[in-house]
């Protein structure tokens, strides 16, 4: 197999100690080949374990998307690593327990990305409640001549929303829902202090008084199935689930039975249990809003998140801090 790395020409620094993994933006992946002629784990399952057999024990850092992450086998291949930076605020493609066993460090993109992924909750709110895609098709398809009037939708202003996950997205999705005339409820393992939104125990107890539940939380094994059968049936046949987290946090199987069996009103989903595959069943559906994870997809947020990127491995390389640890 081959090693996608390049040869470095003589008298040019030695490859390493950066690895990355996985496609990143650009800025990133020039600046880790022209200024750390940082190594590239091959995408060939195949080829890795040559790879590492080469090059492991000078890895010191990864650079990574959280999605991909460190698992607890590659860490476990990678005897000197000694912090992860992810490209991205979500992390849970890396096994945090075990990095946290190891003492490896983790820096995340935080902030930079919260108005995006926001904005994306507005829009699956607006789309799914008013069906704003499901109307475009209609119009495409010439529908509107041969059938009429699109179908009356529900109203999206002045609803009951739940944000399962009151963190720096869930608040910035709150404030949106706010100038709807929202009223926010909220749960978090523990009340917010100085948060004023009514606060629920539970996810279901959450889904049970609100009319649309977005969910904010981070993935992994801490929320991995949280929205299942039973918060789905408490928000309802009336009831509509927004989801631009991860799609480990929902059920997608019972997501799936609910929709089909008419026992939940729609979702708009940016994430799924296994991207970027997609349920046959959920593309057949025309109450569901389907985003291919986009939340932050916009020029500008993903350069800002690409400096920040940068920033904590510069940081790092220089004098062993992260400038956005992840606590
Ligand atoms: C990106 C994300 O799609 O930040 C996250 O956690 O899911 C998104 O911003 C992803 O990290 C880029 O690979």
């Amino acid at each position: 197999m081959t090693d996608p790395t390049p040869a470095r020409p003589s008298g040019a620094p030695p490859q390493g100690p950066v690895l990355q993994i996985g496609a990143l933006h650009p800025l990133v992946e020039e600046t880790l080949a022209s200024e750390f002629a940082a190594l590239r784990l091959p995408a060939d399952p195949a080829a890795r374990d040559g790879f590492l057999d080469r090059h492991a024990d000078r890895v010191r850092v990864v650079v990574c998307s959280g999605r991909t992450g460190v698992d607890r086998d590659l860490m476990g291949r990678l005897p000197r690593l000694e912090a992860v930076v992810h490209f991205g605020v979500g992390y849970d493609g890396t096994d945090a327990a075990e990095a946290a066993a190891r003492g490896i460090r983790m820096s995340n993109t935080p902030d930079v990305l919260t108005d995006a992924v926001a904005d994306t909750a507005l829009a699956l709110y607006l789309d799914v409640l008013r069906r704003f895609s499901a109307a475009d098709r209609f119009v495409r398809r010439g529908q509107w001549e041969t059938s009429g009037n699109y179908p009356l939708t529900a109203h999206a202003s002045g609803r009951r929303v739940g944000i399962l996950g009151l963190g720096r997205i869930g608040r910035a999705v709150a404030r949106r829902l706010a100038a709807l005339d929202c009223e926010i409820h909220y749960h978090n393992r523990r009340p917010v202090p100085g948060v004023e939104h009514a606060y629920h125990g539970s996810p279901a107890d959450l889904a049970a008084a609100v009319d649309v539940l977005v969910v904010a939380v981070p993935g992994g094994p801490d929320s991995t199935g949280t929205v299942d059968a039973r918060v789905l049936d408490a928000l309802g046949p009336e009831g509509y689930l927004v989801n631009v987290a991860r799609g480990s946090v929902v059920d997608e199987t019972a997501l799936v039975t609910a929709l089909r069996e008419g026992r939940l009103g729609g979702a708009g989903l940016d994430v799924y249990a296994a991207e970027p595959h997609v349920p046959a069943a959920l593309r057949e559906l025309e109450n569901v809003v389907l985003l291919p994870h986009v939340g932050s997809a916009t020029v500008e947020t993903r350069r800002a998140m690409a400096e920040l990127t940068l920033r904590n491995l510069r940081s790092y390389l220089a004098d062993g801090t992260l400038v956005t640890p992840v606590s």
